[in-house]
């Protein structure tokens, strides 16, 4: 097979760059290692930056996404028996969120290739790359029982976390940068309509607890759980103990349940490669960065990064300027750093790190109730969770 650029993973990063590039008239082919269907299920993300919704509404995946996702004008912050609400139109003129399910996102975003005769290879195995810094560098895979060689100008790595595009990379080359949580997170979509109106982020004693939603019907629940934890000792009743534990600690507020429809643990880390390209070979997404998600930062970054390599690999394309493929890792990690830096901030600020009645605890007591008296404070919490702008 023979392509002008490579993408290796299908989730937001690899199908979104490949959308990105039809509408420049650059052909591209996906190698996926799961089915469609698993991707198009897999539970993750659910919050979208300003600059997110502007990005999909703007190359035209935008459609549903206006009508079903749910624009938000605020978050709650929950501490010590007390609310407060972050008010980004009273912050931040014009500024939202939008939550949409990131599994919706993928489903647009398939159709979208389909509908344009997008090559899109699921359930792929044995990926290798080869001659990453040659101007001919070749993905191979096996689909279907034969061994495929794809050769491609370009390799896009937009394969996670977990993915092989990072390792193709020689010893020597990368840096790593990391850092991990002594928690993870008990994820659980529930079939029952939210309690708030807006996402509601709790710091309490017995550990950080998060209100979101997928829908009117359908709520997003996260729990700080020890970093070993086993989903096996989550039954459903003492999920939704600790849900109530956590959250109800206000007035005249209580919590609805309903079925639990899926629930899963996911490890908090911190992770930055640097550079994110080698020869050919560009990583984005997950495949060069994680961060913990308590800032919803994860699918935005990667919406980011794809933007930049699309209009990179556009100029190479129109009129052979190498620049901005060489700018490109410098021009993530800018915002790359930005959006670890508020993630890592606000992980520390709102989850519990041991004792309740330790140092640490007062200094997020603190700056919890200096986020809620100063303007100053809250505005500069509500433009890093928004989105800042895109450059
Ligand atoms: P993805 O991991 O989404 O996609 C990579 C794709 O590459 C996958 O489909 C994978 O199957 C494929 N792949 C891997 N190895 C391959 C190989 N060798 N060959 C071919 N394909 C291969 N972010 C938030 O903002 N909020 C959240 O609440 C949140 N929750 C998360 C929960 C979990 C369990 C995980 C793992 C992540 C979560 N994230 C969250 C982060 C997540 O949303 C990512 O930021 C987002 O999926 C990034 O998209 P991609 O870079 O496309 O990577
Ligand atoms: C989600 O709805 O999945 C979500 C929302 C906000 C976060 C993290 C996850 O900070």
């Amino acid at each position: 097979m023979r392509t002008q650029v490579a993408i290796v993973g299908a989730g937001p990063a690899g199908l979104l760059l490949s959308h990105l590039l039809h509408l420049g008239g650059i052909s591209s082919v996906i190698v996926e290692a799961r089915s469609r269907d698993y991707v198009e299920h897999r539970v993750r993300a659910g919050v979208l930056e300003q600059g997110t919704v502007d990005t999909l509404v703007t190359c035209g995946v935008g459609e549903r996404l206006l009508r079903e996702g749910m624009v938000h004008h605020g978050i709650e912050l929950r501490f010590g028996g007390q609310r407060h609400r972050i008010a980004f139109e009273r912050l931040l003129p014009g500024r939202a969120i939008t939550v949409y399910g990131q599994q919706e996102l993928v489903k647009d975003l398939i159709a979208a290739r389909l509908e344009a005769d997008g090559q899109l290879r699921f359930e792929v195995s044995d990926v290798v790359l080869a001659g990453a810094d040659t101007p001919h560098p070749e993905v191979s895979f096996t689909h279907q029982s034969r061994r495929v060689s794809l050769r491609a100008d370009f390799v896009a790595g937009c394969d996670g976390f977990h993915g092989v595009c990072r390792d193709a990379i020689p010893a020597g080359v990368l840096r790593f940068f990391d850092r991990t949580y002594p928690f993870g997170w008990l994820g659980v979509l529930a079939e029952v309509a939210p309690s708030s109106a807006e996402l509601v982020y709790a710091n309490n004693d017995r550990g950080f607890a998060l209100h979101s939603m997928r829908s009117p019907a359908l709520s997003r629940f996260y729990l700080q759980v020890a970093p070993d934890e086993q989903i096996g000792a989550w039954p459903d009743e003492r999920i939704w103990a600790e849900l109530r534990a956590r959250l109800e600690t206000v007035p005249d507020w209580s919590l609805a349940t309903g079925p639990v429809l899926e629930k899963g643990i996911t490890p908090m880390r911190s992770f930055v490669t640097e550079p994110m390209q080698f020869g050919r070979l560009f990583l984005a997404g997950d495949a060069a960065h994680i961060v913990p998600p308590t800032g919803a930062k994860g699918l935005n970054l990667a919406v980011f990064d794809v933007t930049l390599l699309a209009e990179a690999l556009g100029a190479w394309y129109a009129g052979g300027d190498e620049d901005l493929l060489d700018q490109y890792s410098a021009a993530c990690l800018r915002r790359v750093w930005r959006v670890q830096q508020f993630s890592w901030w606000l992980t520390t600020l709102l989850h519990s790190f041991g004792s309740s009645d330790s140092y640490d605890r007062r200094l997020q007591r603190s700056y919890l109730d200096y986020v809620c008296s100063s303007d100053a404070a809250a505005t500069s919490l509500a433009e890093n969770y928004v989105g800042l702008n895109r450059r």
